[in-house]
């Protein structure tokens, strides 16, 4: 049974940190959330603590402002070493930033629960199912291992999770569970078309501003088969929008049927870039993405840069020139 290990883990442990990777998505923050109310009913001390706060269109699902960020909202408990972490939505421990060094190293424990392509040896003592739409679907199937009610607020924020990561349900690890799934979470009383509205009709005019300014870096390469766009620190400056609002902006070139691969360099406020990659059909974005460091899905995965925009650029390119020569 696929779920022995994890709820071995919840069951023998009394007091969690749930924490997900940096710069939270929508599975991330729906994930901790479901988790955060699932353990409370099993009658555990539960804290939800990230490295950086969450995009202010998932807020909605956290009404109590229960996820909180370290430094700024969380104080960390003086008894960390009473503790277990359960880390969601990311098998990498250096991509759940500032908790890998303030909470991982003084825990008594930590299990991770994920969908992304993972190293082999993780998968043993772990919860990781790469087939699985989000990590939310994985986590609605151990509540209802584990007898947990989901109730209106889990519901609510699962499906939130669902939408976000199979990009209302087309992604490809789309299945007739993930329906079955969200079925089963609108039939408890989610409103699909307010999760809709909240998660992609609550940006600013500065989110809109953003997106014209970086579509027009857009870049056509390889007879149109790859898109890159890029997004310095001085157009987030400019438009006065978040570094979160271009979270969507890699999938407006793949709308063209040529482009196959859709590139994204963007720098944050601070100057950090990460280079996020898309693909349709047979190209493994994640094993690219590995190769500098990073990981992800087969048709989703990105890296943080090391080295300049233009040499990380050629490099990625050479990759990709195989598949279109
Ligand atoms: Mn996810």
């Amino acid at each position: 049974m696929i779920f022995e290990a994890v709820i071995n883990f919840l069951e023998s442990n009394s007091r969690f940190i749930i924490s997900a990777h940096e710069t939270p998505d929508g599975d991330a923050i729906g994930s901790e959330y479901a988790m955060l109310k699932a353990l409370q009913k099993l009658g555990k001390e539960a804290l939800v603590i990230n490295s950086d706060p969450m995009p202010n269109k998932f807020s909605f699902i956290d009404r109590f402002n229960e996820i909180r960020v370290i430094n700024e909202t969380a104080r960390l408990p003086k008894n960390l070493g009473d503790y277990v972490l359960l880390i969601l939505d990311t098998n990498d421990e250096n991509n759940i930033g500032i908790v890998s060094q303030l909470v991982l190293p003084k825990v008594k424990d930590y299990f991770i629960i994920d969908h992304h392509e993972s190293d082999e040896d993780l998968l043993v003592h772990n919860l990781i199912q790469k087939s699985a739409s989000s990590t939310a679907e994985i986590l609605y199937l151990l509540f209802k291992e584990m007898d947990v009610e989901i109730d209106f607020q889990m519901a609510q924020a699962l499906f939130m999770a669902i939408v976000y990561d199979t990009g209302s349900f087309i992604y490809p690890k789309t299945t007739a569970l993930t329906f079955e799934i969200a079925r089963d979470l609108v039939d408890i009383g989610v409103n699909p078309n307010h999760v809709y509205s909240k998660v992609y009709e609550s940006n600013s005019i500065s989110s809109l501003l953003l997106h014209s300014k970086v579509l027009s870096t857009l870049e056509l390469l390889f007879d149109n088969h790859v898109a890159i766009q890029t997004m310095r620190k001085e157009v987030i400056i400019e438009s006065g929008a978040l570094y979160e609002d271009a979270d969507q902006i890699i999938n407006f070139p793949l709308r063209s049927e040529e482009v196959k691969v859709s590139i994204f360099f963007k720098e944050n406020t601070e100057g950090l870039l990460r280079c996020s990659l898309r693909s349709k059909g047979n190209i493994n974005v994640a094993e690219i993405a590995q190769s500098f460091g990073g990981g992800g899905h087969r048709t989703a995965a990105g890296f943080k840069c090391t080295l300049s925009l233009e040499e990380t650029k050629n490099l990625v390119l050479e990759k990709l020139r195989p598949y279109f020569v």
